[in-house]
């Protein structure tokens, strides 16, 4: 663990992702997978509550804002939007409404290169908060209700910033509802939590390298 790093964890280190898996490897290019919107995917439509879940392992840090997930037509829509910090390895964890375009969790605590970590961003009422493997890091009250948007979602990187430079990502999987604590370590150890409402899940597989 790094000085400043995510917090040790309770537990043993889960399972790594199975087989194939997505990598941003082409640095400062703009790498991702683009998922057609549809009314399902409509995060915080009447401010509903929706998790978020994903595999990461960072590969290396370019000191720019990279994004690794973001829905919207544009940079300012970001129900949801999430970036690596620029020059650390924390997450910056965005959601939008009315009373801030902007919202939400300034950076999470640092992440190591080269290990895989189970990444949950939850919105449930007026909170955003992201977890580490299944443990809550960070939190921010929000401003107030938020705003669903009609935009695509990517994975991976965005239109409008950097990927991560050689980053893997695995796992994606959405709810329509703020998943419990219990639900979240299930998601953290790798597996799909399948229940009425999932609205999105990959698992890569076959190889997707690099998509566009
Ligand atoms: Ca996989």
């Amino acid at each position: 663990m790094v000085a400043g790093g995510m917090p040790e964890r309770p537990y043993e280190a889960p399972p790594e992702p199975t087989g194939n898996y997505m990598n941003t490897n082409t640095g400062l290019g703009k790498k991702y997978l683009t998922i057609a919107d549809s009314e399902e995917l409509r995060m915080g439509d009447n401010d509903g509550d929706f998790t978020v879940s994903f595999a990461l392992r960072y590969g290396d840090n370019d000191g720019n804002w990279n994004n690794m997930l973001h829905k919207g037509n544009s940079d300012g829509e970001r129900t949801p939007a999430m970036w690596r910090y620029p020059g650390q390895n924390g997450i910056h964890a965005r959601i939008t409404g009315p009373n801030n375009g902007n919202d939400g969790v300034d950076k999470s605590g640092n992440l190591d290169y080269g290990v895989w970590t189970y990444i949950t961003y939850l919105k449930k009422g007026r909170t955003l908060s992201v977890w580490y493997d299944g443990v809550k890091d960070s939190e921010k009250a929000l401003a107030g209700p938020i705003t669903s948007n009609n935009g695509p979602l990517y994975f991976g990187g965005d239109p409008w910033y950097y990927s991560c430079v050689n980053a893997d990502f695995d796992n994606l999987q959405i709810h329509m509802k703020a998943l419990s604590d219990e639900e979240i370590q299930v998601t953290a150890t790798g597996a799909i939590l399948f229940n009425d409402e999932l609205v999105l899940a990959y698992d890569f597989g076959s190889i997707i390298d690099g998509v566009v």
